[in-house]
């Protein structure tokens, strides 16, 4: 249950298979890049604890979280990978904008989901200040990027 004194990446570390062999894309967006960078270093780190070698896990950036969805189901197409990684971090602002991009992300990974060819990994923050992002990113919450990766690590 996800508390406010409750690490959000604790795990059963034998409960998780290893990706020896297996290649990961993890895309990232740059906005919120101090966050967004700290989560992809956490699935970075967690990968290569699970023997993926260096060579497969490809790092892709795009500008905002918005673009996830087409840098995955790019992946998808050109069969690049077992699984990807997506990376973003919304931010609440003053107007509805949140709203659209977190409606917008969310439904276009599950659309790629529901395709059912690769698993797609929805490794996006969505919070109402930097404080909690920054919490959920290696912060007293834990590393949404580990929980990312141990998800994608179970998910093949
Ligand atoms: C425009 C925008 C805003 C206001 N806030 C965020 C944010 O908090 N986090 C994020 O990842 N991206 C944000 N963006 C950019 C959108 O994701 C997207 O890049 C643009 O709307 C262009 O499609």
């Amino acid at each position: 249950m996800a508390t406010a004194l409750h690490n959000l990446s604790e795990y059963d570390a034998a409960a998780v298979p290893s990706g020896k062999g297996r290649r990961f894309v993890i895309v990232v967006a740059e906005w919120n890049a101090q966050v967004t960078n700290a989560m992809a270093e956490g699935a970075i780190k967690t990968l290569k604890q699970y023997d993926v070698a260096d060579d497969n896990i490809i790092i892709k950036h795009v500008p905002g979280t918005f673009e996830l969805t087409f840098a995955a189901a790019k992946c998808i197409r050109n069969n690049e990978c077992d699984a990807v990684i997506c990376l973003g971090c919304v931010i609440q602002g003053e107007t509805r904008h949140f709203d659209f991009i977190c409606e917008g992300v969310a439904n276009g990974l599950s659309a790629l989901n529901a395709e059912g060819k690769i698993p797609v990994i929805f490794g996006v923050l969505t919070t109402d200040n930097l404080q909690q992002a920054l919490e959920r990113s290696g912060g007293k919450l834990g590393n949404k990027g580990i929980e990312a990766a141990v998800t994608a690590l179970k998910m093949i």
